[in-house]
């Protein structure tokens, strides 16, 4: 199936398209400003957040006041549960099924080679485009999208601060040798690991990226600004300065929910998925540090947070203020244990679940009411729909060519009737449909989970084997894409921690003939 018939499929089952679009011109008119955009994301932030509650001892001040001030989308799913395909489907608008483009091992720009990302649209249509820190994926820049970068235009992340035993290869941040509480475990992700710091906020790479956005809020502009920030806390390391983790004692550490036996009604395939990497959660539970790798995660949250509340006064203090329109995402969410499972790389709730908040001012060209505030949304929302949503808020012409839809009718009213489900995919041929009642999920082997939401927050219990719901399981189907575009490899050369994803069915089965060996499939698949 080409791009155009697997779009033409999916805009018959109502998703994916056009973005709708009010008549812009019409607005124009009442509008003497223009509309900017603060694009803002904080990388792996789950719901631990104060306005989704999904840990009682998160600390989000910040974050709080913006949901008061914005609609929070309380429902929120990523377009893949990894960093790469998901900020790249976000910038493209392209979701995975479309480009294929679905791991953190293939470099996007092999994969999409002629498409204008979001700040590409945004400079055509006479704005300027600038941002500081991570948006596209490490080294994986796009200078099409951007006038001007910091720390460059070829390197987007500015230095982590790290402890002294420490040393990097390249100056990315990337390759961290002897961890400082999590003991190492063979291919273990070297940044998997947690620590205060005595040092002050300033030091932080995230308080230098916002410093940049800030100082671009201080500037006379004489077009638009579409202003990007990529918060990279609380990505690993977990390392931030002491204070944030004096907020969190250790002996008042609350451990996530979990229900014991929770792997029992899965399939041998999302066992693995829960175990991937070496089975992370055993080695944590050996090392004792499962309340520790907690307080660093509500640590690395606080202070993103924090360095977000740095960006939020400044856009308040500076001639913006009424008339930015300011969004706020992560690429996906994150679990700490649940399902026996660490990090992303998954397709249950805890870890597709994302956050997404949007505040439009009065006077905003797509939507000169502005955004309702303080409503959250609770409707089942992607973030494949950021894309057509901020060009529709900021009246250019809404693209034919990319996937999600506008969100503007949810921020005018945010219980407005929207029945579009998320698709979410992990790796190829894997995929995860949410609604606002259920959550199925088909894996490569064919093996299948169905979750009761109404019932089931967490997703304890798989239902997908019990015949009373084989016709909502035949329902939910039909939203998975029939022809996914094939995974196609790229130049990118894979590290030891690397664990490549299947092709296809036949490569997945070749994988278990040969007893799951990760390094028999790059060898045969990825030289
Ligand atoms: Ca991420
Ligand atoms: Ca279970």
């Amino acid at each position: 199936m080409s791009v155009r018939s697997r779009r033409k499929f999916l805009k018959s089952i109502g998703i994916g398209g056009a973005a709708l679009c009010l008549p812009s011109f019409q607005c124009q008119r009442t509008q003497k400003k223009p509309t900017n955009v603060l694009f803002i994301s904080m990388d792996d932030l789950n719901d631990w957040i104060e306005p989704l509650g999904g840990h009682p001892q998160a600390r989000t001040p910040h974050l709080s006041r913006f949901a008061g001030e914005s609609v929070n989308f309380t429902k929120t799913f990523c377009s893949s549960p990894m960093c790469n395909p998901s900020r790249t489907s976000l910038m493209t608008g392209l979701a995975p099924y479309t480009s294929g483009m679905y791991s953190n091992y293939q470099d996007w720009r092999e994969v999409i080679t002629d498409h204008k990302s979001i700040g590409t649209y945004f400079r055509e249509h006479n704005y300027y485009s600038a941002g500081a820190g991570k948006i596209f994926h490490y080294h994986m820049v796009d200078p099409a999208c951007w006038d001007e970068y910091w720390p460059s235009q070829q390197k987007n992340m500015p230095d982590e601060y790290l402890p002294q035993n420490m040393k990097t290869e390249d100056g990315s941040g990337q390759n961290i040798y002897e961890t400082i509480n999590m003991p190492e475990f063979e291919d273990m992700y070297k940044m998997f690991d947690w620590a205060s710091l005595d040092i002050d906020d300033p030091l932080m790479g995230d308080y230098k990226s916002v410093e940049y956005v800030a100082k671009q809020l201080q500037k006379e502009h004489d077009r638009p600004f579409f202003l990007a920030c990529g918060i990279y806390r609380p990505h690993l390391p977990w390392y931030v300065p002491k204070k944030y983790f004096d907020m969190f004692p250790l002996d008042s550490i609350q451990l996530p929910k979990i229900l014991e036996n929770d792997l029992d009604d899965l399939s041998d395939r999302a066992v693995d998925i829960a175990h991937r990497g070496g089975g992370y959660h055993k080695h944590v539970l050996e090392a004792g540090q499962w309340k520790k790798g907690v307080q660093g995660y509500l640590a690395s949250i606080a202070f993103a947070d924090a360095m977000l509340g740095k960006l939020l006064a400044a856009l308040e203090k500076s001639r913006y203020a009424e008339n930015t329109v300011v969004v706020i995402w992560s690429d996906h969410g994150w679990q700490l244990g649940e399902k026996e499972h660490w990090r992303k790389f998954s397709l249950w709730e805890n870890i597709v679940r994302s956050v997404l908040m949007i505040k439009a001012p009065k006077g905003t060209t797509g939507l000169p009411g502005g955004t309702q505030r303080g409503i959250p949304c609770h409707r089942i929302v992607s973030l494949q729909d950021i894309y057509p949503t901020l060009i529709d808020l900021c009246g250019l012409p809404p693209r034919k060519d990319i996937d999600g839809r506008s969100l503007v009718p949810l921020l005018e009213n945010p219980s407005a009737e929207w029945n579009f489900p998320a698709i979410t995919t992990y790796d190829f041929g894997e995929f995860s449909i949410r609604t606002e009642r259920w959550r199925y999920t088909v894996y490569i082997d064919g093996s299948e989970e169905l979750y009761d939401h109404t019932v089931d927050r967490e997703e304890w219990y798989n239902l997908a084997n019990d015949s009373q719901y084989k016709s909502i399981k035949e329902e939910l189907a039909k939203y998975i894409p029939p022809n996914p575009a094939p995974l196609a490899r790229t130049s990118l050369k894979l590290q030891p921690h690397h664990l490549p994803p299947f092709r296809s069915k036949e490569e997945y089965d070749d994988w278990l003939k040969h007893g799951k060996d990760y390094n028999y499939l790059k060898e045969k698949y990825w030289q």
